[in-house]
């Protein structure tokens, strides 16, 4: 690891060698298949299974040359090598990783969710290590990636969080998931996980943190990603924190047989933990509570219910998960609006 004093130098600017031609593996937006909510079967989403989302490309990080920078408004300037980062104390969390959705589509929700182990450096110790000097209030992130997104070129993939959020210990500079070393599809050799926070947040393939006194004028942070005001407000929104969420794993059509009792289950998360979860038999009309497990870290939650049905016919089942604080999900359309499936009670197989 390095150090330097002359963090003036690093205050003008937040590009980094490493994020300008980078060679692109792939160029371009581009996602994978996200599992479907019937699909989500375990508490930890296996990393094959779990969705994947880049808005310039993917770049070919060099794992050998690769390095990070801390700079900004610290008292020591950092640059570390993938051996410092794992030479630092490691910490694990389970954390729901969810995608906010298309910026240029943002309240249609996508349900692309999974849940994963992610292991690293907290972000705080780095920090620590670098010394924030007083008055700073943001953490800004870069992606090495760089090309064309909604038809314009972009130097570099940025991203910014609250100095309190990334000091709270839960943010990590990860170096691996579930166990294993972070493939490159998934951000490798290192990114930024934000748990709590959408996905966008989590910066991948990350090259520098930069410590401010302001947000980052990039496009990701101000053009993307910033929800319109609501009712009554001038003031947008960043998409940071995870707006309670919840989808139903079970029961799907061909489970569901006149009073034979079935369990309603699937997960529920927030940024904050999820206090109580409702399930809807009538499309919405009545709720009950259903039980829902403790929240470990910043994982999913499962919530379950026994529904005994009495008579054949479609039923529009639902869950709406709400938060100790009363935040809750809207029916309607939102990244986070109510999930419902139709299913049929039919004949049980003799
Ligand atoms: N460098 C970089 N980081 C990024 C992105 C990106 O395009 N470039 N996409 C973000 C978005 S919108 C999401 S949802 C997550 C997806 O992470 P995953 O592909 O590992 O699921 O990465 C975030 N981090
Ligand atoms: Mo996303």
């Amino acid at each position: 690891m390095t150090t330097s004093q002359d963090a003036d130098q690093e205050r003008s600017t937040h590009a980094t060698p490493a994020s300008r031609g980078t060679p692109m593996l792939r160029k371009g937006f581009g996602l994978t298949q996200e599992l479907r909510p019937e699909d989500m079967t375990s508490y930890l989403t296996p990393e094959a299974d779990v969705f994947s989302v880049w808005h310039l490309g993917i770049p070919d990080v060099p794992t050998d040359t690769w390095s990070l920078t801390v700079g900004g408004r610290v008292g020591r300037r950092l640059t570390l090598s993938l051996d410092d980062l794992r030479g630092l104390p490691q910490t694990e969390i389970t954390s729901v990783h969810e995608c906010a959705g298309s910026p240029l589509a943002p309240t249609v929700p996508q349900r692309r969710v999974g849940n994963v182990r992610w292991g690293g450096v907290p972000l705080s110790e780095l920090l620590g290590l670098a010394g924030i000097e007083d008055g700073s209030a943001y953490v800004i992130s870069t992606g090495a990636d760089h090309g064309v997104f909604d038809s314009r070129y972009h130097e570099r993939y940025e991203k910014d969080l609250p100095l309190g959020k990334a000091m709270d210990g839960t943010a990590l500079v990860a170096l691996t998931v579930n166990g294993s070393p972070l493939p490159v599809r998934r951000g490798g050799p290192v990114r930024l996980v934000v748990p709590g926070y959408y996905g966008t947040n989590s910066t991948k393939w990350l090259t520098s943190l930069t410590v401010s006194d302001r947000r980052s004028a990039g496009a990701f942070t101000t053009t993307y990603y910033m929800d319109p005001p609501g009712e009554g407000s001038s003031v947008a929104t960043p998409v940071w924190e995870l707006a309670p969420n919840s989808c139903l794993v079970a029961p799907v059509d061909g489970q569901v047989h006149p009073g034979r009792p079935v369990e309603i289950w699937g997960w529920a998360w927030a940024c904050e933990p999820v206090a109580r979860v409702d399930v809807s038999v009538d499309g919405g009309h009545t709720w009950a509570p259903a039980e829902v497990a403790a929240r470990t870290g910043h994982a999913w939650q499962r919530f379950a219910l026994t529904w005994t049905p009495s008579a054949l016919g479609e039923h529009v089942l639902a869950c709406r998960a709400t938060t100790h604080s009363g935040a809750t999900q809207p029916s309607t359309p939102r990244r986070n609006r109510v999930h419902q499936r139709v299913v049929f009670v039919t004949p049980a197989p003799s």
